[in-house]
């Protein structure tokens, strides 16, 4: 037999008067003893009402922002007349049985840390590090998935004084909890993530949590210093610039043999040559040539540089590094090799200074020491373009009609598209792998 029993508020201390702020179930839901069924709000403290004993819910009698105090009609609940006869103390919990047991949360309305939340006497407003029992919502704004996030209330009621989307913040306390901290860190994040004109910004899934360990065993290393920053510099220039990547292949076939020839007096002197050296080099022309190459965004204006800095991507043991070479248009190929070395050392050696890595008009990132075909390079910003470096490979190419092995560098060049277009892009490319296919139009 169920009977039906109108839930209460209890006793809720010296207020007289506090206000609905969330109402945490509609009728049809059934609750649990415990279950929080609408939260409550004084000047001092939000207190969830948590449900005397097990029911279904009838009918909510009161709505988001009513005053309510002490014995106001909360809802009706069907309960198990059994069930109910054998818990006498929760079966009704009527204002009468609220006064038998104080409900009262003395909590601070913003508690320092979660733990100066606790309550001085039996609580309806929970310790923070007590967490609040997912319930069905009966608002609408609050959660569309139907399962309250899980946050104590004092967390709930910053996160809305924040304007947070509790739905989207990822909580790392216990179980997956909501802490303040993680109202601070989602709103910060917010903060620092640029809006378009309609304000929509990224509205991302949290990031997957996965127990690793259910599956195997795992160890877990700590990112070192440089890739820390580097994760967030590539975050940010990943999903901040509409990247696109043009491909080519520049004819370094000649160049490749006068490279090797240089290479054996450079030695003397304790310098490489690489064909990085040459594609500094022969950036040049081809950043004066296309200006935009050289710029960087700032708001709705481009600043033309007038110099020519280029970085150069180094691999390290700790991640990656980009020294910059400077006046790279006032130097010629030995000096730039020479220099290149040293940066490169010192990249590795983790001994560049802040300088080293300021001042980049444009990045070249070269893998053809190591391997593979083409990948699209992530632009440096606030640079606009950056060019990756394939690993030469000999091709049959046609020339003249008649089909010949030709030394074939591969690269592929990202660039901003809201400077640079598609054509301008193919124009640059072209143009460059012309002068590495004959130096002689580097001096022009
Ligand atoms: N194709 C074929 N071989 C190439 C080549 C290419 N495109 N580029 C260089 N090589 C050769 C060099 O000639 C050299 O050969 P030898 O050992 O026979 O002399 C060898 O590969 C190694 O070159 P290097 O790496 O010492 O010199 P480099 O000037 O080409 O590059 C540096 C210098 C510092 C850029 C490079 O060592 C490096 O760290 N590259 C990695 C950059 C990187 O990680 N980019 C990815 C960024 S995106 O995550």
């Amino acid at each position: 037999m169920s009977k039906l029993v109108e839930i209460k508020v209890p006793d809720i201390g010296d207020f007289d008067e506090v206000a609905v702020i969330e109402v945490l179930v509609k009728p049809g839901d059934t609750v649990a003893v415990e279950t929080p069924l609408i939260t409550l709000e004084s000047d001092k403290a939000t207190m969830d009402v948590p449900a005397p004993q097990a029911g279904v819910v009838k009918e909510v009698k009161v709505h988001l922002g009513d005053k309510v105090g002490e014995g106001a009609a909360i809802l009706t609940l069907e309960v198990d007349e059994a069930a109910a006869e054998t818990k006498p103390d929760t079966a009704v919990a009527s204002a009468d049985s609220a006064k038998k047991t104080p409900l009262v949360g003395d909590t601070p309305a913003e508690p320092k840390t979660e733990k100066t939340s606790e309550p001085q006497r039996a609580p309806i407003a929970q310790p923070a590090d007590t967490p609040t029992v997912a319930a069905p919502q009966a608002d609408p704004s609050e959660t569309q998935s139907g399962a309250l996030p899980h946050a104590s209330p004092s967390v709930r009621k910053f996160a809305r004084e924040l304007g947070a989307d509790l739905r989207r913040v990822h909580g790392r306390g216990p179980k997956g909890r909501i802490l303040r901290e993680d109202v601070q860190r989602f709103v910060k994040a917010e903060l620092s993530t640029p809006r378009g004109a309609g304000g929509a910004g990224l509205d991302l899934l949290p990031w997957p949590k996965v127990e690793f360990t259910k599956f195997g065993a795992v160890e877990s290393r700590p990112l070192s210093r440089i890739r820390k920053l580097s994760k967030a510099n590539l975050a940010r220039n990943w999903v901040m610039i509409p990247h696109v990547t043009q491909f080519d292949e520049a004819d370094v076939t000649e160049l490749e043999e006068f490279r090797k020839e240089i290479n054996q007096d450079a030695a003397k002197d304790g310098i490489k040559v690489t064909m990085l050296c040459f594609i500094l080099k022969a950036l040049v022309p081809a950043l004066t040539r296309f200006a935009e190459f050289n710029g960087s965004l700032d708001g709705d204006n481009l600043i033309l540089k007038k110099y020519f800095h280029l970085g150069f991507a180094v691999d390290t043991p700790d991640g990656l590094v980009v020294p910059v070479l400077r006046d790279v248009d006032k130097k010629g190929v030995l000096q730039i090799a020479r220099e290149m070395g040293e940066l490169s050392v010192r990249a590795r050696e983790g001994k560049l200074k802040a300088a080293d890595i300021q001042g980049g008009c444009f990045t070249v990132s070269s893998l053809g020491g190591i391997g593979g075909t083409a990948f699209t390079p992530i632009i440096n910003a606030p640079e606009v373009a950056i060019l990756g470096v394939s690993k030469l490979a000999q091709k049959p190419v046609y020339r003249d009609g008649v089909l010949v092995p030709r030394l074939m560098l591969p690269l592929s060049l990202s660039y901003d598209h809201r400077v640079i277009d598609g054509a301008m892009a193919a124009r640059f490319i072209t143009y460059f792998s012309g002068e590495l296919g004959d130096m002689r139009r580097a001096l022009l």
